[in-house]
């Protein structure tokens, strides 16, 4: 359940967090796939509970399997599907297995039509009745493991993953997803549900599709979402696939802001106490720890300066499997994705540099994001190498003779000579521009027959980091 099914020369996994579905068939052949993404999170595929006010979190409330949300129907989930997994991308869906939707105030109506009586337990279109629940109480300790994941958790119904009957509606909902080309799951609220019982779930899982092009015998990539903890180990879900590494998210963020010098991160990984390189999913924020910083303390696009250069950071570092944020603007936490007065979700639109309109943020199409994607690819058979720090919070370090990068979270310029392991040459650097006509549109570094080079991130400078890979050479 490990691997993440990427294609050749295609890396790092996207979330595009409440995105439509035929928005992001779009982007996957426009432009995920040609840029070598590896693959999407999206947003919940099962129908959710309707909350007037239509905040992006109804969307954690589900009331049936059906394949309908603002997202789209299950024919544009399908038709989706099909052109990301031609144009390249897989795709990974968020699938909330623990719970069902809370009392509402009014009827709970899903946005398909599904009716439910959440106070009764009867969600009638699965169906599931009060046999298929735990008994309620709430999740108040956090250092009970038996409360954890018995409990319910923001009056959020809590399923008995127990009970057949559950087991047997979670396996046909995953197999119908397999079926129609997913590549794997990320598996909402993980930690509240029993290790033991997810394991005899995952069992049941059909191979991946042949017909979408997957290999034979393939598992789907399961991806957990634990945050670290009270009495839970994220370690209890070791076997069962790969688990969302928080504190790698917390440790950046103090290493960008200066609160712990960068010249520490050479190794941040297993020597930090953190999971196996093999089980971590990394990321600089994603949903929930952008909006509140309770869970982690976490850099976002509101910080673009500083966020470009934890992202450009993670992605040049051997550690964990990078997933990126693409956000939306908002004000309030609860704020829902760009609507219309219909509450019909708007699509993004691009500006003439690709970047997005109209309320969506897509970090992803910033060209400081985009351009260190493919540089993880280009890279992406070389180690670590030429470590260089300047006491502090200074760094650089090449991935073999293929990239090198240089972060300044110091707070003087960095204006010196830097010995990398790339061969000689111009080099076009990807974060302040691009090659166009074989001159570069903004900084370029010199490469000399020795392997040194100068390097230089002035304060002032729009971009903290500065990245070179040999398929940019003028
Ligand atoms: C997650 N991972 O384990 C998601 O990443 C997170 O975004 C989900 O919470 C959570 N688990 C449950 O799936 C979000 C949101 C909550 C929201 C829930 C359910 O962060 O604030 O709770 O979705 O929609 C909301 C209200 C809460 C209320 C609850 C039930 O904020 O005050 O509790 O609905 O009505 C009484
Ligand atoms: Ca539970």
């Amino acid at each position: 359940y490990k691997n993440p099914h990427f294609l050749p020369e295609h890396d790092t996994i996207v979330h595009l967090f409440e995105w439509k579905w035929n928005d992001i068939a779009e982007e996957c052949e426009n432009f995920l796939g040609p840029k070598g993404f590896g693959g999407i999170q999206i947003s919940p595929v099962q129908e959710n509970v309707i909350i007037s006010t239509r905040p992006w979190w109804e969307r954690y409330q589900p009331i049936s399997y059906k394949f309908i949300t603002r997202s789209g129907s299950e024919d544009e989930l399908k038709n989706m599907l099909k052109r990301c997994n031609k144009a390249g991308v897989r795709i990974y869906v968020d699938i909330i297995l623990n719970h069902m939707c809370a009392d509402q105030e009014g009827d709970a109506i899903g946005v398909g039509g599904s009716h439910a009586d959440p106070a009764s337990r009867n969600y009638y279109e699965v169906p599931f009745d009060k046999s298929d629940f735990n008994e309620l109480c709430t999740v108040t300790a956090y250092n009970d493991p038996v409360q954890v994941r018995n409990c319910e958790l923001f009056g959020l119904h809590d399923l008995n993953q127990g009970v057949e009957n559950v087991r047997y509606k979670i396996v046909g909902f995953m197999n119908a997803l397999i079926d129609i080309g997913v590549a794997g799951f990320r598996v909402d609220a993980a930690k509240h549900m029993w290790p033991a019982d997810l394991e005899i779930i995952y069992s049941r899982l059909d191979n991946l599709s042949i017909a979408h092009g997957f290999e034979k015998n393939s598992r789907p990539f399961i991806y957990h979402e634990v945050v670290d903890g009270g009495s839970i180990s994220v370690t209890e879900y070791n076997g069962l696939g790969v688990i969302t590494e928080f504190k790698y998210s917390t440790n950046l963020y103090d290493g960008i802001k200066g609160l712990n010098p960068l010249k520490w991160f050479a190794n941040i990984g297993e020597e930090w106490g953190l999971m196996k390189n093999s089980d971590a999913l990394v990321f600089v924020d994603n949903h929930d720890t952008q909006r509140s910083g309770y869970l982690a303390k976490s850099l976002t696009h509101k910080e673009s300066k500083l966020y470009k250069m934890a992202v450009a950071f993670m992605l040049a570092h051997t550690y964990g499997l990078p997933q990126i944020m693409s956000s939306f603007s908002f004000d309030s936490p609860n704020q829902g994705p760009p609507a219309d007065s219909q509450d019909n979700i708007i699509s993004p639109v691009f500006k003439e540099d690709g970047s997005c309109d109209d309320g969506w943020i897509c970090e992803h199409r910033w060209r400081q994001i985009y351009n260190m994607v493919n540089f993880r690819n280009i890279v992406n058979n070389s180690t670590i190498t030429e470590w260089w720090d300047n006491w502090n919070s200074q760094v650089a370090f090449s991935r073999g003779n293929a990239g090198f990068i240089a972060i300044n979270s110091d707070s003087y310029d960095l204006k010196t000579d830097i010995h990398t392991q790339l061969p000689a040459g111009t080099y076009c650097d990807i974060i302040s521009g691009y090659k166009k006509n074989n001159t570069c549109t903004g900084k370029t570094v010199v490469v000399n027959s020795t392997g040194w080079a100068y390097v230089e991130l002035l304060l002032n400078d729009e971009d903290g980091v500065l990245a070179i890979h040999k398929n940019e050479m003028l």
